[in-house]
């Protein structure tokens, strides 16, 4: 097999969509891609990208992790008196060697926009957000979550934070919120994105811990990739997997034949949500066909007869057809797998954002369990991160969590903290916090009457949208704290406190193979902007706990209390020194414990569970099971589309208030809204490639072009979640373990329009 891109990767990109929907679908599909990235990595500057001339009038370096992705590129910064003028991907960086994606090449210059918040910004009488100075915006904020909390009590105040601030920020906010504030409630955009491979993680190993180490993407003989385009959303990690040397089989499920797909062995385009039951029906054939590596599942698991009492019931035969697979196909993956000497099995949204997406990450990490492939090099369950800092909101957002991964209900888990931090346990809420969705509950009927968003942009990317943002306008107090002025949810805030961006403030992020990387301060924000880790300082000063914080003076300050609250923890970080250490090592993986650091500097790829040694307390890998059940919209006479939706391509993040101000990242996707549907669809319809269509939810109706493509099967629509119209489309539904939104299924109509 090749993984070498098609040649056609160097289509001229440079003329750009900006003016209007002009693409043409070949070269677009190319420009999406991984391939297009390797391309740039070959010839940086090409397309505009890499060394700026500026670069060349830098008098000194020095190095950061990229602030896009958890896959945590290094960056080479170059800085003149001080200031950064240009950034080169790192080559002496043990994740990336060299290579970044458009949006680590273009990182710096998103920070100068006009739209950036320079000021705070407040609501005046007439609804006009006008610019007022740090007092009054730090007295409103007290004045205005103080009055709400009065009024109803202080868990009527909830913050919603993000997968996108530093490791220290993060933890200070949660410190603060309900320590300091009194909140009870507070939750991140991790939620949409995370949340279901944790609870898959710790109900199946005891702890929320990904075991692998970006090495096993080249040292595997075969890969499967679930829900998972890294292509598109993760592509240095893609070209790991080009690096590796053992003609791997690559098994790539997912309804589109996405740009990961093209590149696999083995394609299972099954019918959206079916993961479950084509999980189940590879592991009876597994179980079988006698591939349970009995050795290793007798010694460090529990569950096995359960297990295979519950996939008796789901037959190669019966799947193949309630999954639009041939039984053939999914025999041939089990053998696969059975065959191979280490197999890694990565998963990402298409697993996570699904009403059973626990249960399908067991699936898989059950997979591995059955098969022995975890430990070793070139294996694992693995589910990769979203955001930079997804992993840290994980541990250090005391959000669901107590810091560090500990639990709010334990009293004994409260002491502790408590006496790290110094304070008084009382202050430590006994509960925690409601997921995302029971908040926005809170809201809908009356329990949440005051809202801080950090770093997040609901407004846009929450599901079922329409209704958020009717419910932010019902809110007594809404604060946003927001690198720019122009975003959809700044539009509803009472507040707007101006943040600092990557590249303006110091940190740590924990990429998704569990490195700590560093952020470093380069550049001065504008105006008024402050680092959000400043902001946290000043309005615990504000509101009267400034004493609590009175350690808490710079990022590294704080770094060092997290090192405290690690200790004897799964994620002990107790033996890294300090944030040079982290500079000096390329990054270092959780854990490295004050004993692992007595032998010696920190190795730079490090797996769990080699030992076999589960964080469980029987210590054993629990392998889950449960009944499959069926999804909560499927297409009708009515709705008859299945609307799948994702990352559209390598140069757009998220609602793109970042990478819409890089005028070359805009050139490298189209710029209006676009939905995939197949070429038998459109022509039954009479749609033609690039025209407006209607496309109608029982939410829901909006107007974009078509994209007429046969990367989406018959029957099934695809829309990019960077456009705010995708959102409007899509029902809210849930895991019922994470709480997850489901935001990959539902069931649509469109008609085509007239342009
Ligand atoms: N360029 C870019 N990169 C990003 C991001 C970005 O916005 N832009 N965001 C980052 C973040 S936060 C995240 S979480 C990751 C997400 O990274 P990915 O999860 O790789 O991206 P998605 O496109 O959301 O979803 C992956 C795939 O799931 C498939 N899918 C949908 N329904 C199903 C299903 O029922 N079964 C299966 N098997 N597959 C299904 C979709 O067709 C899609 O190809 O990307 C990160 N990287
Ligand atoms: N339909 C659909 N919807 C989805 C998804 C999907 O696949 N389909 N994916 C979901 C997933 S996985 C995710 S992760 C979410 C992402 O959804 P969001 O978190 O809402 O998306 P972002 O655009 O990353 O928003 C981050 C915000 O933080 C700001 N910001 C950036 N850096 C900083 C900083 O340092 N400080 C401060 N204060 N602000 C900063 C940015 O300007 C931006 O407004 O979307 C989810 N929504
Ligand atoms: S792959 Fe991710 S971390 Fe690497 S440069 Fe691109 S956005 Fe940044
Ligand atoms: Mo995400």
């Amino acid at each position: 097999m090749s993984l070498v891109p098609p040649e056609s990767a160097s289509a001229d990109l440079t003329k750009g969509t900006d003016e209007g929907f002009r693409f043409q679908l070949p070269q677009f599909l190319q420009a999406r891609s991984g391939a297009m990235t390797r391309e740039l990595l070959l010839q940086p500057g090409k397309h505009g990208l890499g060394m700026t001339p500026d670069s060349l009038l830098a008098d000194t370096t020095t190095t950061a992790t990229c602030g896009y992705c958890a896959t945590g590129c290094g960056l080479r910064l170059h800085l003149r008196d001080g200031q950064a003028v240009g950034l080169t991907p790192e080559t002496n960086y043990p994740v990336n060697m060299g290579m970044a994606c458009p949006k680590g090449w273009e990182a710096l210059r998103v920070l100068d926009s006009e739209h950036r918040a320079t000021h705070p910004l407040v609501r005046d009488p007439s609804g006009e957000l006008v610019t007022t100075d740090w007092k009054e915006a730090l007295q409103k904020f007290c004045d205005g979550f103080r009055k709400v909390q009065q009024n109803h009590g202080p868990e009527s105040v909830a913050f919603l934070s993000t997968g996108q601030i530093a490791c220290e920020e993060m933890a200070f906010l949660g410190a603060l919120a309900k320590f300091g504030m009194g909140m009870r409630h507070g939750d991140g955009n991790t939620r949409q994105c995370m949340a279901t491979a944790v609870t898959a993680y710790k109900e199946s190993f005891g702890f929320d811990a990904p075991p692998f180490t970006y090495a096993d993407f080249e040292q595997s003989d075969c890969l499967v990739f679930v829900g998972a385009n890294p292509c598109i959303g993760h592509p240095i990690m893609w070209e790991r997997v080009l690096r590796n040397p053992n003609q791997p089989d690559i098994i790539v499920l997912d309804p589109r034949r996405t740009e990961t797909a093209n590149a696999a062995t083995q394609h299972l385009q099954l019918r959206p949500k079916c993961d479950l039951k084509v999980l189940y029906a590879i592991t009876n054939v597994l179980i079988a066909e006698g591939f349970v590596d009995h050795e290793f599942v007798n010694a460090h698991t529990s569950g096995y007869d359960d297990l295979v009492r519950c996939v008796r019931d789901f037959s190669v035969e019966s799947v193949a057809e309630e999954s639009g697979l041939e039984a053939e196909r999914i025999r041939e993956a089990a053998r696969t797998i059975g065959r191979s000497s280490a197999v890694s099995l990565w998963w990402t949204m298409g697993v996570n954002q699904s009403y059973e997406g626990v249960r399908t990450a067991q699936a898989i990490i059950n997979i591995a369990l059955l098969t022995g492939n975890i430990g070793r090099p070139g294996t694992g369950p693995n589910s990769i991160t979203g955001q930079c800092n997804a992993m840290g909101s994980r541990l250090w957002s005391n959000t669901t969590n107590l810091l560090g991964h500990r639990k709010f209900e334990c009293e004994q888990d409260r002491m502790d903290v408590a006496d790290i931090l110094g304070i008084d346990v009382g202050r430590l809420p006994t509960e925690g916090s409601w997921a995302y969705d029971r908040i926005i509950d809170g809201i809908r009927n009356g329990e949440i009457r005051g809202l801080w968003v950090i770093a997040t942009n609901p407004a846009h990317s929450w599901i079922q949208r329409n209704e958020l943002r009717e419910l932010l306008g019902q809110l007594d107090f809404f604060v946003v704290q927001d690198m720019y002025r122009n975003t959809d949810t700044v539009a509803h805030a009472d507040l707007v406190l101006p943040a600092a961006g990557w590249g303006e403030k110091d940190g740590t992020f924990i990429n998704s193979e569990r490195r700590y990387g560093r952020i470093k301060k380069v550049k001065r924000a504008p105006g008024l902007a402050l680092a959000d880790f400043q902001i946290f300082r000043a309005i615990a000063h504000a509101w009267g706990c400034g004493d609590m914080f009175r350690g808490w003076t710079d990022p590294e300050s704080v770094f060092q209390i997290m090192k405290r609250l690690s200790a004897g923890r799964p994620c002990d970080i107790t033996g890294i020194e300090g944030f040079d250490q982290l500079d000096q090592c390329g990054g270092i993986q959780w854990p490295w414990s004050t004993e692992d650091s007595q032998r010696g500097a920190p190795d730079q790829e490090r797996r769990l569970f080699a030992d076999g040694a589960f964080c469980t307390d029987d210590g054993r890998a629990k392998l889950i099971v449960d009944q499959v059940s069926p999804a909560p919209e499927t297409p009708c006479d009515d709705y008859p589309f299945w609307l799948l939706t994702g990352r559209g391509s390598v140069s757009q993040w998220h609602t793109q208030t970042r990478t819409d101000k890089s005028p070359v990242l805009r050139k490298l996707y189209p710029n209006q809204p676009y939905i995939e549907i197949n070429p038998s669809d459109a022509a039954r319809l009479m749609i033609t490639n690039g025209g407006l269509v209607s496309v109608r939810s029982r939410r829901g109706e909006v107007t974009v072009r078509s994209a007429v493509t046969t990367s989406v099967a018959a029957g099934q629509l695809f829309m990019p979640m960077h456009y705010e119209e995708a959102n409007v489309l899509t029902l809210s539904h849930f895991d019922p373990h994470s709480r997850q939104p489901s935001y990959k299924d539902c069931a649509v109509d469109l008609e085509p329009l007239k342009d």
